[in-house]
């Protein structure tokens, strides 16, 4: 910890997630020490931040964590009072836009209203001029999008039930900053992936299954709309954004994005390149497929993984986190796929071997894919 720092207290919604265990870590290099809320489930959901935890009984454990959920106010309000922070991180959502088709009341209450328990809490306890507030807005917000590259002032329109969801969150931050004086922002960041991404969004599905492929324990990629666009980063520079945007004299917000942009079918192919596959492309629309050096088949479209209303693509424009909070991208698009493949064909390897002998898949879930 730098020395002339005074022992922060952060508290963070959405721990056990990818970018909950990212900014985890990142705060407890900086000396921090770092609450997290965790919701209970039926089988163990910390394996993201299981390197970080240290027994509770350790005399240096600097991570607590604490059962709550964003539906629940009274577990909200509970954790706050006890954890006293100086600054909360809101990562806590339903954060799978297909999703959100198929459980929109779900994602209204936990990602919107989620949001507003959190900031009441700290109102009524007293804390709005204490305690700083990063929500985890998404580019999301842009939906159709109005403006290329979408900047700050770009307008939004959003497609799905969870962009309309985090509108509301967006707003409401705003609001509780102009009517408390909160000291409240938001990270508007585009797609930002890693290892540790969740398995059903399109990167992370696209490198376990490849890997799955290189290793023979998966025949086909099934995915939906190949040609939407994306700007995609790594999530640990993204984190270390939403603490730049915190320490600083007033709350503003801020775009968060690479200023790159790929199409999922791009990532397909650069993920394929790292494996040593080459995919060769046939057919279009619901047709397309991807055939391999052999003529097999490992990658075609299924309808089924089109949503009802698509962000077809986006863009975005980060001139101001780089110039106000002197933030930059540090990982390239090459290196982002390059370790997310490196990380699933480890484990595919480590199936590979334990399958002759009758182990099940020790890793994620089949029906993940
Ligand atoms: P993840 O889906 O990986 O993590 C979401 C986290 O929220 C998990 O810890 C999850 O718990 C928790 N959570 C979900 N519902 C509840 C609930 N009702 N109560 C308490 N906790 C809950 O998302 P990411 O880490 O990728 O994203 C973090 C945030 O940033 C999200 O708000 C997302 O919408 C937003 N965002 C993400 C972007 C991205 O590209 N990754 C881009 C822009 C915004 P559990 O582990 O138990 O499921
Ligand atoms: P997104 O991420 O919707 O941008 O939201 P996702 O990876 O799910 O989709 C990106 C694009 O890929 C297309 N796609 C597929 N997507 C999935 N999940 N599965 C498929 O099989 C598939 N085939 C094609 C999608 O249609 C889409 O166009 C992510 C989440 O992290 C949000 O929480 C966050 O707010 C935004 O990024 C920024």
């Amino acid at each position: 910890m730098d020395a002339r720092m005074k022992q922060k207290t952060a508290l963070i919604t959405g721990i056990t997630g990818q970018d909950g265990a990212y900014l985890a870590e990142f705060l407890l290099k900086k000396g921090y020490i770092v609450h997290g809320i965790r919701r209970r489930t039926s089988l163990f959901n910390t394996h993201r931040i299981d390197h970080l935890y240290m027994d509770a009984h350790e005399p240096n454990a600097r991570l607590h964590l604490h059962y709550g959920d964003m539906t629940d106010s009274s577990s909200l309000m509970r954790v706050i009072q006890k954890t006293c922070p100086d600054e909360i991180y809101n990562l806590a959502a339903q954060s799978h836009v297909a999703v959100s088709f198929e459980e929109p009341e779900y994602t209204a209450n936990s990602d919107a209203l989620g949001t507003l328990r959190i900031l009441e809490a700290v109102r009524i306890l007293g804390m709005a001029k204490r305690v700083r507030f990063y929500q985890a807005s998404t580019s999301e917000l842009f939906g159709l999008v109005q403006e290329t590259p979408q900047k700050e002032t770009t307008p939004f329109y959003p497609r799905s039930p969870y962009a309309a969801a985090k509108l509301y969150a967006y707003w409401i931050t705003i609001n509780y900053r102009e009517a408390y004086g909160m000291y409240a922002c938001n990270g508007v960041l585009f797609n930002h992936e890693s290892p540790n991404r969740g398995e059903t969004f399109v990167t992370r599905k696209i490198t376990r299954a490849l890997a799955h492929i290189k290793c023979g324990l998966q025949e086909c990629l099934y995915l939906g709309n190949l040609n939407a666009l994306r700007d995609w980063g790594h999530a640990r520079d993204y984190m270390e954004a939403a603490w730049l945007m915190l320490q600083q004299e007033s709350p503003e917000d801020y775009v968060v994005a690479t200023g790159e942009q790929r199409s999922v079918r791009e990532f397909v192919e650069s993920a394929a390149e790292n494996l040593g596959m080459k995919i060769r492309w046939s057919g279009e629309g619901v047709e397309e497929k991807g055939y391999d050096r052999n003529g097999n088949c490992i990658v075609a479209v299924d309808p089924r993984y089109f949503r009802p209303t698509e962000v077809e693509t986006l863009l975005g424009d980060s001139a101001k986190a780089r110039a106000k909070l002197g933030w930059i991208p540090r990982t390239s698009f090459a290196e982002l796929v390059a370790e997310m493949v490196k990380e699933d064909l480890k484990e595919a390897q480590c199936e590979e071997l334990l399958k002759p002998h009758g182990f099940p898949a020790v890793f994620g879930s089949r029906i993940a894919s």
